[in-house]
């Protein structure tokens, strides 16, 4: 029974599982959720009443959330690439990690995002304000943190750089990562050049002119 992946090719959050299932070379069936695909949006609000998505359908059972669905995969599905360590102290810094780019790094990033998709008199200047201070306390963080690491968790590319690669592609378009991040920088660059998330980051080009707040000319 072949796996479905109801995301989008631009979306963060379908990239994270995309690397997943692109490091493993996992086959699945892509449920594209394009808007003027009615039939793929209307099995999509079925499956998932809150609408977020990737959601993945494996033989009838649906599997939500994008830090789950890695995991899923890697007990149900697993391939070459172990993204969570067998080791279970050593999985508490992956898991730790991945909340880290959800929470301080996507969470703030996506606020300004939809933020500037609200009519003028809706906006929430002051959420906005928060969210990118939230962003340079959490680039000054993460550039100590990376001071010894090559992945995010250490030595060994895992959940937490599925999480990471997206977040931070899309965090420097929307808050630039300055030089006074150099860790953070060349990190996000070692991301860019590792072969799952350059696909999807190439899968996802033909989107960028839909990017609320203009997609700057470059990766
Ligand atoms: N907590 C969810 C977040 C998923 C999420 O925010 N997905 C975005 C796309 S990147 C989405 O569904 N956006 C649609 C919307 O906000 O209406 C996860 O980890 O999978």
């Amino acid at each position: 029974m072949t796996l479905k992946l109801y995301a989008h090719p631009f979306s963060s959050y379908s990239q994270k599982v995309l690397i997943a299932l692109y490091e493993n070379g996992t086959a699945f069936d892509f449920r594209v959720l394009l808007h003027d695909d009615p039939q793929i949006m209307a099995e999509f609000a079925a499956l998932w009443p809150l609408k977020r998505f990737p959601v993945l359908v494996d033989a009838g059972r649906t599997v939500t959330e994008a830090t789950t669905i890695i995991e899923y995969l890697g007990l149900y599905h697993p391939g070459p690439v172990a993204l969570l360590p067998a080791n279970a102290r050593a999985a508490l810094e992956v898991r730790s990690m991945d909340r880290f780019f959800d929470n301080y790094i996507s969470t703030p990033q996506q606020k300004i995002v939809y933020d500037s998709l609200r009519p003028e008199t809706e906006r929430d200047a002051r959420g906005v304000a928060e969210a990118r201070a939230m962003l340079d306390t959490a680039y000054g963080w993460l550039d100590k943190t990376m001071a010894e690491r090559e992945w995010a968790a250490g030595d060994t590319f895992s959940l937490a750089d599925c999480s990471a690669a997206p977040s931070l592609f899309y965090a420097d378009w929307t808050h630039r990562i300055g030089p006074v991040f150099p860790r953070v920088l060349a990190y996000r660059q070692r991301l860019l050049a590792r072969p799952s998330f350059a696909r999807a980051v190439d899968e996802a080009r033909p989107y960028r002119p839909l990017f609320p707040l203009g997609a700057p000319d470059r990766d």
